[in-house]
């Protein structure tokens, strides 16, 4: 063994011991606090991520002093069924959450979520913002339904942030309008949230903490300070409501990016030979009532500024973060806080045609994931396929403690580690759809480091539990593959190119769980 080769080897005994005693002894030592940050609608286009002109530096700093996941991917491509997914560490098929309307308890009524874990560890836990999906139900998802209003998840409450789209008077009082209206026709929940939309965009002359997320961001900082001569653990989680539409953000953020420097994507048609019912009309988007109604195009100068806006709305997010992040360093609680940040999906700026989310193609599921450890893996990059709802049992892993009995996600800590080492070939992300007269087709959908492979299942039956769908006896209505390698706009469907046929095949196998993990 060369010199060089063997300082490497010792370097790499020496983490893997130093790994070993910080994981295995935090639990006699000082119980580590966590700092979940989720950050709605947030896609891997950051500047850490290569995207030069994105103004991100404080994500970029959390993730320059910690772990960047470059293929992270959500296991459905829409608010609620991503969230119930990766609070619980269980894909969609068993949390039977597709819609935004299910509340994860219907369901599994036993389910523990990860606030709730740690709560039932001596965890101070209090959360802020959009974490479980709200306002399809009104409420957060984690009050006992028992009539004693008692939360399984918060030990300090929940501030909802309240759903504070708007600074500026026109749109307020327009909403405020819409409001009424929706009252008296008895409009509720998901119906009344879309009724009362305002602008897709907003430009204001405010200070960041008349937004939700500005004045959430002030909360928190406010309850960290006080945590932080107190000893005990904290778990702390704040959902930020931003970049989801409406794209509202103050001017400083839009002043940061100049219009005329921003492109639309090069690629706006569907892939070719990639079945219809695979695509959706950006219906989230035109719910707002500056956006052309179903069916016809969305003029180019409108997506331009679309597209300032969520670049101006993920760099307002960006500046809170770096708030937090600076009182993590002047308390101290940087030494013993580690940190989770993530988008709870990927998002179409437009390609492909399309706007938001809601599909099985790249941009809707590839999510943005940074962790820090306050002692290990700083600076790492890992590229592997990783999955939203590995998130639960890293946390865990974090911490020493014990495993939750149900769960699908695995540890990225073994990633971590080594990012080479042995590792799930590739992450499932799934979407239902109407699929020939079906109500229950279903997309399912692996990436792999390089391939994306998609079924269309109709008559699909699932046991709940095993991940390696469709399972036999669905019908497969159609098959998609995505060779990002030559073609990562996916402007083509290679499914049935006979240069693909091993490919398809090879992939057909990983998604029968008939390859070894
Ligand atoms: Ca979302």
């Amino acid at each position: 063994m060369n010199k060089l080769l063997f300082s490497s080897f010792l370097s790499r005994i020496i983490f893997a011991v130093m790994a070993w005693f910080f994981l295995a002894g935090s639990t006699v030592k000082e119980q580590m606090n966590i700092l979940f940050i989720s950050v709605d609608d947030l896609k891997p286009k950051l500047n850490v991520y290569g995207h030069d002109f994105i103004h991100s530096p404080q994500m970029d700093r959390l993730a320059n002093t910690g772990i960047l996941f470059t293929h992270a991917y959500c296991q459905q491509a829409i608010c609620a069924p991503s969230r119930a997914s990766f609070l619980t560490g269980l894909r969609p098929d068993s949390t039977r959450v597709y819609d935004l309307n299910t509340d994860v308890r219907e369901n599994l009524p036993d389910v523990v979520t990860i606030p709730q874990y740690f709560k039932e560890r001596g965890y101070a836990t209090r959360g802020w913002g959009k974490l479980q999906h709200y306002p399809g139900r009104g409420r957060e998802l984690d009050l006992r339904t028992d009539g004693s209003n008692e939360s399984y998840a918060w030990t300090e409450g929940w501030n909802k942030g309240g759903l504070k789209d708007y600074a500026n008077e026109d749109n307020i009082l327009y909403t405020e309008m819409r409001g009424r209206w929706a009252e008296e026709t008895g409009l509720t929940g998901l119906e009344r949230y879309l009724f009362t939309r305002g602008p897709s965009v907003e430009i204001s002359d405010v200070a960041d903490t008349v937004y939700s997320d500005g004045h959430m961001t002030m909360e928190l900082i406010t309850a960290l300070k006080e945590k932080s001569n107190s000893g005990e653990p904290f778990f702390y989680a704040i959902g930020y409501i931003r970049p989801h539409l409406p794209f509202s953000a103050p001017r400083k953020y839009w002043d940061l990016y100049d219009r005329n420097e921003i492109s639309l994507p090069g690629f706006r048609e569907m892939p070719e030979g990639a079945p219809n019912f695979a695509f959706q009309d950006s219906w989230e988007l035109r719910n707002y009532p500056d956006i052309p109604p179903r069916g016809e195009p969305i003029p180019e100068e409108k997506q331009l500024e679309l597209l300032h806006g969520y670049y101006a709305s993920v760099s307002f997010v960006d500046a809170q973060i770096g708030r937090i992040l600076d009182v993590l360093d002047e308390t101290g609680l940087s030494e013993n806080t580690a940190i989770v940040l993530f988008g709870d999906h990927g998002y179409h700026l437009g390609d492909h045609g399309m706007w938001c989310k809601h599909t099985n193609f790249e941009q809707a599921n590839h999510s943005a994931l940074i962790f820090r450890h306050p002692q290990l893996f700083s600076g790492t990059v890992v590229s592997r396929p990783v999955e939203l709802l590995d998130m639960f049992p890293t946390l865990v892993d974090f911490t020493g403690m014990d495993m939750p009995e149900m769960m699908q996600g695995k540890s990225f800590v073994p990633l971590m580690e080594n990012p080479e080492g042995e590792w799930k070939p590739f992450a499932l992300s799934q979407y239902p759809r109407h699929i020939h007269g079906d109500p229950n087709g279903m997309g399912y959908s692996i990436r792999t480091e390089r391939y994306r492979y998609t079924e269309w299942v109709v008559n699909a039956e699932w046991d709940g539990t095993n991940y390696s769908h469709p399972a036999p006896g669905n019908e497969i209505v159609a098959r998609e593959l995505y060779d990002y390698k030559l073609d990562y706009e996916e402007t083509r469907n290679f499914a049935d190119d006979p240069d693909y046929a091993e490919v398809v095949e090879k992939m057909q196998r990983l998604m029968y769980g008939k390859a070894p993990l």
